[in-house]
């Protein structure tokens, strides 16, 4: 197939149950800093996000809210939908389990692992949580001093007896340790791929992937007492997105296997264990990779709905500003590991990283331009060795960063920028541009000129992570938007000497913290 390369991303379907929080915001986010990337470095780029319709816990969450759960569903998609918008996603598509799209390629995807025998009706008993929508071991459970037995994740569990379709998952053990053995990198970071090796290697049990006891879902085909299993319906809209059942079509043939199943760790064993299965069972091609990240606490607690400190995304924006709160979520935790939400920690990235270093770097360069050089570019006479080594150093940023974001190191991609924020402020501290004004009007155009590269390289390499504020940065230094993609990267595409630039206005307020705190609970 001729064109750029492609990249497939996705984030999990989320339950239309509850409004959206931190942690659906957060998965996404880390997604759209992705697609954004590989766009700006010349890809064809398809991101998509939507919500998990069906399933026992929106089935009990419509009929807590009094509505049928066609209605409730749409409404709350809504919700995911808004947020979407809101914190400026740039996801291609928007899937919805309700969607005939869907029901036509789950059922398309059921037929085929009948055809392949890899389905048979028997009967299930046993546990099964509501919550997790998932079956469960006697011995993965626990008893709380209530008498309940509950899940390793906390949640109530029920006895199920009911006929069922089974997927015969036992015959898949050893095909799948081959698959990870063959692909070390599918699933990220390592101490996931541990976890979901040695589930595998402890033996896999047939998977019941149909229900009887409620309605809300996708009938099997054929035999409409039975609703397929949540997570099978699920699981599909990867491929149902990319034009599945056609898989003959352009759609799919460019974008199937996915470049990445971004989830978080609570699902990593739906997608890399189940998924690929069912995938390589139905003679399909499993994703690349699937990386799960880790969880966000509050303020060192656990966030839940009955204990009442879900963090409201929204909120969160309306008190620090969207491009600081895009920058504190993936800057603040080791992408993978699990994170603690401080107002603290938030407003001292703002202030510190933000106002104080990137933002100050900005704003005197371009100040020192517009007063002393005539508010347009300065021309560069003959380069030191210290402005090539900041200028080199800036260079390379493009390479180190999209090295480290192939493996979803967000955190070291920020880290390594800052290096070159921090170089370039001790930079013009030596330099010390406003002295040389009097003394030597040349070098201080030079050093001014060597700045105004820095930062622009810096804005743009930042644009998947704080697209507004980048994209105001460049406004400043007169990149046309022509030149914003990373093809305009490095100092072969600096702005021509004379170019008029805008007055600068600071980009990064600091914050005052007796705001803080307001945002949320
Ligand atoms: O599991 N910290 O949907 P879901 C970080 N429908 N991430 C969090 C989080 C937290 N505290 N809470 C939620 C489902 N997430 C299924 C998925 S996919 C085929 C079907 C994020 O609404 C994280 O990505 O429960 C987690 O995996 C996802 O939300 C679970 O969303």
């Amino acid at each position: 197939m001729s064109g750029p390369k492609a990249y497939y991303v996705t984030t999990p379907i989320y339950y239309v149950n509850d409004k959206p929080h931190i942690g659906h915001a957060y998965t996404t986010l880390a997604c759209d800093v992705l697609a954004r990337f590989k766009r700006l470095d010349g890809f064809d780029v398809k991101f998509l996000t939507g919500t998990d319709e069906h399933g026992q816990k929106v089935e009990k969450s419509a009929a807590a809210a009094g509505v049928a759960p066609k209605d409730f569903t749409d409404r709350v998609s809504q919700n995911f939908r808004d947020l979407a918008a809101f914190m400026g996603y740039t996801n291609d598509d928007f899937i919805r389990t309700t969607e005939e799209r869907h029901y036509r390629s789950v059922q398309a995807l059921w037929n085929k692992l009948v055809e392949k025998d890899e389905i048979y009706l028997g009967s299930y008993a046993g546990w099964y949580a509501v919550r997790d929508e998932a079956f469960f071991a006697e011995s993965e459970l626990t008893t709380r001093p209530d008498g309940k037995k509950i899940a390793p994740s906390g949640a109530e569990v029920e006895w199920v007896e009911e006929p069922s379709y089974f997927f015969r998952l036992s015959q898949w053990g050893d095909r799948l340790l081959a698959f990870y053995d063959a692909n070390p990198d599918f699933i990220l970071p390592p101490s996931r791929r541990n976890e979901v090796m040695s589930f595998v290697k402890g033996g896999l049990q047939d998977l019941s992937v149909s229900r009887t006891s409620f309605k809300w879902g996708i009938p099997v085909p054929g035999d409409d007492a039975h609703i397929m299993y949540v997570w099978l319906d699920a699981l599909t809209n990867y491929i149902t997105a990319v034009g599945y059942p056609d898989d003959k079509s352009d759609s799919y043939r460019r974008y199937w296997p996915a470049d990445l199943h971004m989830v978080g760790k609570d699902i990593v064993r739906f997608h890399a264990v189940y998924w690929p299965a069912f995938l390589m069972a139905a003679g399909l091609e499993p994703p690349k990779r699937v990386f799960a990240h880790g969880w966000w606490t509050n303020e060192g607690q656990k966030i839940s709905k009955s204990l009442g400190n879900v963090i409201d995304p929204v909120k969160l924006v309306e008190t620090y500003g969207l491009d600081p709160v895009r920058y504190f979520l993936l800057r603040e935790v080791p992408f993978g590991n699990d994170g603690d939400f401080s107002h603290k920690a938030m407003i001292g990235r703002l202030n510190g990283d933000l106002a104080n270093d990137l933002g100050n770097l900005a704003q005197r360069s371009l100040s020192m331009i517009a007063k002393n050089c005539g508010g347009a570019m300065p021309e560069a006479g003959p380069l030191t060795d210290e402005d090539k080594a900041l200028l080199d150093d800036a260079g390379r940023l493009l390479g180190d960063v999209r090295s480290r974001l192939d493996v979803q190191a967000f955190h070291e991609a920020l880290d390594r920028i800052w290096l070159v924020v921090r170089a370039a402020n001790a930079y013009v501290d030596r330099q010390a541009p406003w002295a040389l004004r009097k003394t030597d009007p040349a070098r201080m155009a030079t050093v001014l000129s060597v700045l105004a590269e820095t930062v622009r390289n810096l804005a743009l390499i930042l644009q998947p992570f704080m697209p507004t504020s980048m994209g105001r940065m460049l406004d400043q230094l007169a990149a046309p938007t022509s030149a914003r993609t990373f093809a305009s990267f490095g100092p072969d595409h600096a702005t021509a000497a004379g170019t008029p630039l805008p007055k600068p206005e600071g980009i990064f307020p600091r914050f005052v913290e007796e705001e803080a705190g307001k945002g949320d609970s």
